[in-house]
């Protein structure tokens, strides 16, 4: 059966999530050398950061690697073009519409893979050119959407005839298995490997994912227009009351969120850190090597016995 792994050409049909801050060349290049699809995020970057990123990420792996670019950032028009001069083969877009830059990137004879939330946002960029969906359900850290990923995969499926990749709430090979049977060729993941070794955050932000239990997330901003899933805590509840403000801004949320996530990224702030993550949270018990993250998601899979 065709799915991710001819796409990408990768060993196993999972792509790494592009979390700002944290999808740096490490990250990407040992999810590609492991056998997954490396991204590097563009969240929080500048045009020159993200460059750097490319080539760093070059210099470390001979496998495929893409970029995902966070379309609310001020910098994504210039990153949009820099991917193009950078040669790079897989773009995949958040939090936002890649409408406007889907011809330059087709003309560059780039994948693009956008992240969409509901049926009719994957209908509309199914006809504009992109060749896969990553379809995120509510379940997911950081920006979400508000369908939960078990409704929202099949509908997408239904609705359109290019291949579908699930994502939110999947870190384990049940999660891999429940998303082929409800039509997915490949799946995302971003909790299960911020508590990898080699992730770049924090050691108290990965000992936080593995100490989550199931309702240890909340999803601050519902309403303001980024709405954004984390681990409860002092800065999830300042928060909370800051957006019952009708008047603030999508700008200073931008702000206030990109500068408390690298407080819990860098710093290994608990309280006044912005730790995002899904709610698979609950699902992770220990930090792991990614070889061994990705082997335990694919290995045992019904997809990998060729039952799927
Ligand atoms: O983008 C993400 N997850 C992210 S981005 C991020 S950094 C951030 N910075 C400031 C404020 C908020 C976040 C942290 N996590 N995931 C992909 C994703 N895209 N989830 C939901 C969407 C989405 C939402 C609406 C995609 C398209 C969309 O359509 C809007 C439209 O134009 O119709």
């Amino acid at each position: 059966m065709s799915d991710l792994r001819d796409l990408l050409n990768v060993k196993y049909p999972i792509i790494q999530g592009g979390m700002a801050n944290i999808a740096t060349h490490v990250l990407a290049s040992a999810v590609s050398n492991a056998g997954g699809f490396g991204l590097i995020g563009s969240g929080g970057w500048d045009v020159d950061r993200v460059r750097d990123e490319i080539r760093k990420t070059k210099a470390l792996t001979d496998k495929p690697f893409g970029v995902n670019i966070m379309l609310m950032s001020p910098h994504a028009l210039a990153i949009s073009d820099m991917v193009i001069e950078e040669g790079v083969k897989v773009v995949t877009t958040g939090a936002g519409n890649p409408g406007i830059y889907m011809e330059k990137w087709k003309k560059a004879g780039m994948i693009v893979i956008p992240v969409v939330p509901s049926v009719a946002f994957a209908k509309r960029l199914a006809r504009t050119g992109a060749d896969a969906l990553i379809v995120e359900g509510t379940e997911a850290g950081g920006h979400i959407g508000e369908i939960t990923t078990f409704t929202l995969v099949p509908q997408v499926c239904d609705a359109v005839d290019i291949p579908v990749i699930a994502a939110g709430g999947i870190a384990d090979s049940r999660g891999l298995d429940a998303a082929f049977v409800l039509g997915a060729k490949g799946v995302q993941i971003g909790t299960v490997l911020l508590a990898s070794t080699e992730c770049p955050v924090h050691e108290n932000y990965k000992k936080r994912i593995v100490r989550a239990k199931d309702t240890d997330t909340v999803v601050t901003g519902r309403g303001t227009g980024a709405p954004v899933r984390v681990i409860k805590n002092k800065m999830s509840r300042k928060y909370m009351e800051l957006t019952k403000n009708p008047d603030i801004s999508l700008e200073e949320i931008e702000v206030l969120t990109l500068g408390s996530l690298s407080k819990a990224v860098f710093n290994g702030d608990m309280e006044n850190g912005s730790i995002m993550a899904g709610q698979s949270s609950g699902l992770v018990r220990d930090i792991r090597s990614i070889k061994e993250i990705l082997e335990d998601i694919f290995v045992p899979s019904r997809v990998n016995q060729g039952k799927l």
